[in-house]
């Protein structure tokens, strides 16, 4: 990055930022070299396009940017259809615009397409949606049916998850004794992997995946939804957090991890925060962070992944929360909340039984004590009620 300019005010229609704005980019660009010119704000095609013609280098946004990392990035052919999809996705809601802008003849025919033909782009494009969809999908179900034939065998399973930079695939390597690729800037890793590690002599899996990011582009959200997803089939997450940050990033940045668990379907898998780069930090700034982050989240051990420090609290932390687990019997009563709820809990915890009566669901099912907490409360929200629960361990 050469430079930075910001500017307030509504957005031009023309230009984005106002046309004097403009100029001023442009002759600082050329002074500086820049090549690119990247937006913070969505540019529509007519814009980008002005803006091309204006100053002679090419402009893109905020989300082109992110798809251009993550092409760049991606080495798994799950994450490369991913993108794919997301491409395509992004360029049919801008070939409307530009479709209308080639009849107004304000810019060049739309790939040289008369009317029929734009219909027939369309089409290609549509069928191309649709093999990427089937292609993402029959991985889904590889990935789903690796995940039950685990989940039969009875291990517990951990998720590593945070903003993208935060050292997950640092922290992944030194546990698993691994080699994925790590920090290479953003988003170095796309796509899952998974392997087993030794909490306190217990044999558990371990996920590191693609990190999480403020604001990320609904199309790249949708197109990465599974490999974000597969954070929900966990029992405990381990949110990684950057420690040397400012702690007013830090504290943002767990915000957006907090919101991003909500919303991929997450909420209520008991989470450990693993307060990463201490190394970076004196003893008392990693003290007074700690304190302070423990306001928001309690359960944070501090670590360093590139120095393995504190690592076998971090593990420890771990395999007490995957040990504490309790077996509960609860009934529901019938009705379209109860079957996502159950549904739910299929997901996410082992379920020994359900049985279907008159007007009611019975179900018997095993976790991690923190997430029984939390489907218990949710059982009296819909109107369940608990018939038996014992928390002697059961094993993972
Ligand atoms: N100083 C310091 N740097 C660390 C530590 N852990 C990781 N890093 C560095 O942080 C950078 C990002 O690490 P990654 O492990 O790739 O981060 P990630 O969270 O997997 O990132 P994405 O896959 O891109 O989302 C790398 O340069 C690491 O060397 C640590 O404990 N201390
Ligand atoms: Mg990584």
């Amino acid at each position: 990055m050469v430079a930075t300019i910001e500017q307030i005010r509504w957005p031009d229609s023309q230009y984005l930022v106002g046309e004097g704005k403009l100029e001023e980019i442009a002759k600082l660009a050329k002074e500086r070299g820049a090549i690119k010119l990247i937006f913070n704000n969505r540019l529509k095609s007519k814009q980008a396009y002005n803006i091309a013609k204006k100053t002679g280098l090419e402009a893109i946004d905020r989300f082109q940017l992110i798809l251009e990392v993550f092409t760049h990035r991606a080495s798994t052919t799950e994450a490369k259809l991913q993108i794919r999809l997301a491409r395509v996705r992004y360029e049919v809601a801008h070939a409307k615009e530009k479709v209308r802008l080639a009849r107004l003849g304000e810019q060049p025919g739309f790939r040289g397409l008369g009317a029929y033909e734009v219909d027939i782009y369309y089409e290609a494009v549509k069928r191309q949606i649709n093999s990427i969809r089937d292609k993402l999908k029959k991985i889904k179900k590889k990935r789903s049916l690796h995940r039950m034939r685990r989940k039969e065998l009875g291990f517990s399973s951990v998720s590593l998850a945070g903003y993208t930079y935060a050292g997950k695939s640092t922290l992944f390597n030194l546990l698993a004794k691994e080699s994925v690729p790590t920090g290479e800037g953003l988003f170095t890793t796309l796509s899952t992997t998974t392997r087993f590690v030794e909490l306190s002599g217990e044999r558990v899996l371990l996920t590191d995946t693609v990190g999480f990011i403020e604001r990320l582009p609904v199309d790249l959200m949708d197109a990465f939804r599974s490999t974000l997803e597969e954070t929900t089939f966990s029992d405990l997450i381990l949110l990684v957090v950057d420690a040397g940050e400012p702690l007013q990033t830090i504290q943002r940045k767990i915000s957006i991890c907090f919101d991003t668990i909500e919303k991929i379907g997450a909420y209520g898998i008991p989470l450990v925060v693993a307060l990463n780069k201490i190394d970076l930090l004196s003893e008392s700034e990693v003290q007074q962070r700690t304190e302070i982050l423990r306001e928001i989240t309690s359960n944070i051990i501090p670590v360093s992944a590139l120095e393995n420090r504190n690592i076998n609290a971090l593990k420890q932390q771990l395999s007490k929360f995957l040990k504490n687990r309790v077996r509960a019997k609860i009934s529901l009563p019938v009705s379209d909340e109860t079957l996502s709820f159950v549904s739910w809990i299929f997901s996410q915890a082992n379920v020994k039984c359900v049985e279907y009566e008159a007007d009611q669901v019975k179900v018997t099912f095993e976790a991690v004590s923190n997430f029984a907490n939390n489907v218990l409360g949710r059982m009296k929200d819909i109107g369940g009620s608990l018939i038996e629960l014992s928390d002697q361990e059961y094993g993972s």
